[in-house]
């Protein structure tokens, strides 16, 4: 087969954001766009002659078409092997188990995770390094570099292959397995959790739903749940993966997860429930009329941590992103562990996990995870909130709530502004900076400012520098009021507002997170001036 030197030009607009490249459907759609992509994805990894690939995405519409087009381009860029889930599926965290599991080079994962899917909505791309996490600034940068100087790409002059049989077959020189998607991060996850204790639970009288919202989670769910724990079935709602993901938004929160919601807080709930998102990497865990937030899931698991076999020794550290809240440090320092803040998206994670500094992190984005991979992992969460269910016997209210009477409430709330002119976005953004200097001293909603900057980090372990990474307000008495636009949004700029503070007082830890925090939402309102750089009225979602 011979290998084709195809002509093209720069696209100005593939610059990798907080998690790949992401664009409606049209856009990759567009001649040489999604090739452009994956060239310049190819070229920033010089010494990738006869290694392993692994590739797969969430289902999601042109997916199918998507792992055509690299089969071949990896064939012709001198690729030794790759590694592709049946049918061109495998979730986010599945890439990284087999690419960890198989030492494969990397991986290239087609999904614009929580983001809608079909003709009209979102794709996106993404390449993951040999460690199983997503590409460091230093590569994403790379790519883009050669994608604004690109000339031409290389593919294969040959038709598409049969990706839906298990087996081997040789693609021009290059190796293409086909092989279950569901299989080696099922058996990881078997060796992290007491499967037996976890089989008890779920063959008692207990109940949990669990909702994959169409995407693709539900081939994992159903094997896990029902087959491995023996749930019954019916537990995995909405399991089979659709292109569009039946219409929804494949994102787990109380908005897009509504019908979820919904039965949880029903009279005849079921003792717990949970829901993932496009690409199986998030989570969100609701007890019977309970809501975890994320942060505080990220607490409550670290306290409880050695009731799962995996950390039995117990944890390295901990690390969050910055806009999540404070609730794991307090844990951390309980422990006498480290704690670390790294900005927004989990491959700022990688250096400290590989480093062995810590053994769980997460965001407060629904993004919870540990050191047996390199990416968040819903699934993960969902069973390491089952074997704290089944070592404490408790429900997940009493839990959530005995862990605030211990160390305190940190109520949080996020309020999403979004598909805001992009110019709005930005303007809020400068609004705010110039705010900055004069902030600090100030008492503003009843709190005194002691810090108000835009966030910089600084990785410990290879000294790289990271900006702009949010606007923090931090106050006294340790609350925080953060703002920052998003890194994966296709529409527009979607404006997010985090508010946070600490309450101890046991009696005043039962109120609805608007009303604690009220006066800090109004504050950020105020300091973006949203009344008048917007007719928004109200966030499109709180989480
Ligand atoms: C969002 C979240 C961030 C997460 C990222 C990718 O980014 O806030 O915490 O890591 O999505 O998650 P942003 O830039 O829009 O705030 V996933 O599950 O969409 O890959
Ligand atoms: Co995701």
């Amino acid at each position: 087969m011979a290998v084709l030197q195809i002509a093209t030009q720069p696209f100005a607009d593939q610059r990798p954001g907080t998690s790949g490249l992401r664009k409606k459907v049209k856009v990759f759609q567009q001649p040489h766009y999604l090739e452009n992509f994956v060239q310049s994805i190819f070229s920033a990894i010089p010494d990738r002659a006869g290694q392993t690939l692994v590739l797969g995405g969430d289902g999601r519409f042109y997916n199918r078409e998507a792992i055509q087009t690299i089969l071949r381009m990896a064939a012709a860029n001198g690729w030794g092997k790759v590694i592709v889930g049946r049918g061109g599926l495998f979730s986010t965290p599945a890439v990284s188990t087999v690419i960890r599991a198989r030492h494969a080079h990397g991986g290239i994962i087609l999904s614009a995770s929580h983001n809608a899917g079909g003709p009209d909505h979102d794709f996106g791309i993404k390449y993951n390094t040999a460690n199983g996490g997503p590409a460091p600034e230093k590569i994403t940068d790379t790519i883009w570099a050669a994608s604004k100087t690109i000339q031409g790409y290389q593919t294969l002059d040959s038709a598409d292959v049969d990706i839906d049989q298990d087996g081997e077959f040789l693609l021009g020189d290059m190796r293409v397995e086909i092989c279950d998607p569901v299989a080696e991060y099922v058996e990881l996850m078997a060796r992290i959790f007491d499967f037996d204790a976890l089989r008890r639970l779920l063959q008692g009288p207990f109940r949990m739903r669990f909702d994959a919202l169409h995407a693709i989670t539900g081939p994992y769910a159903h094997e896990i749940f029902e087959e491995r724990l023996g749930a019954p079935a019916g537990t995995v709602v909405n399991g089979v993966p659709l292109t569009d993901f039946g219409g929804g938004h494949p994102d787990p929160n109380l908005v897009y997860a509504k019908s979820l919601a919904d039965h949880l807080f029903a009279e005849d709930a079921p003792d717990f429930g949970a829901a993932s998102d496009g690409d199986g990497d998030r989570n969100m865990i609701l007890g019977r009329q309970f809501f975890v937030t994320p942060s505080d899931s990220l607490a409550v698991l670290a306290a409880h941590a050695t009731a799962i076999p995996a950390y039995r020794q117990g944890l390295k550290g901990i690390a969050r992103s910055m806009p999540t809240s404070q609730a794991a440090d307090v844990v951390a320092e309980a422990l006498g562990i480290a704690h670390y803040e790294t900005p927004t998206g989990w491959k700022f994670f990688g250096n400290l996990l590989d480093a062995g500094k810590i053994t769980f992190c997460g965001e407060e984005s629904f993004g919870t995870g540990s050191d047996h991979i390199r990416e968040k992992d819903g699934l993960w969460a969902v069973l390491a909130w089952l074997s704290v269910i089944a070592d404490t016997g408790q429900s997940v209210a009493d839990i959530v709530t005995q862990h605030w009477r211990h160390f305190g409430r940190h109520y949080y709330t996020r309020h999403d502004y979004e598909e805001l002119p992009a110019e709005i976005g930005e303007q809020i953004i400068q609004t705010i900076i110039a705010q900055l200097p004069v902030l600090p001293g100030q008492t503003l909603a009843g709190r005194g400012i002691i810090t108000a900057d835009d966030f910089t980090y600084t990785d410990p372990i290879d000294g790289s520098t990271s900006t702009h990474q949010g606007l923090r307000l931090l106050f006294a008495d340790g609350a925080r009021l953060i703002f920052r636009l998003s890194g994966t949004g296709t529409e527009g700029a979607t404006l997010r507002i985090y508010h946070e503070y600490l309450e101890k007082d046991t009696q005043r830890q039962q109120q609805d997170p608007q009303r604690a925090l009220r006066d800090l939402i109004r504050l950020g309102r105020d300091l973006a001036r949203m009344e008048s750089l917007t007719s928004r009225k109200a966030p499109t979602v709180i989480t």
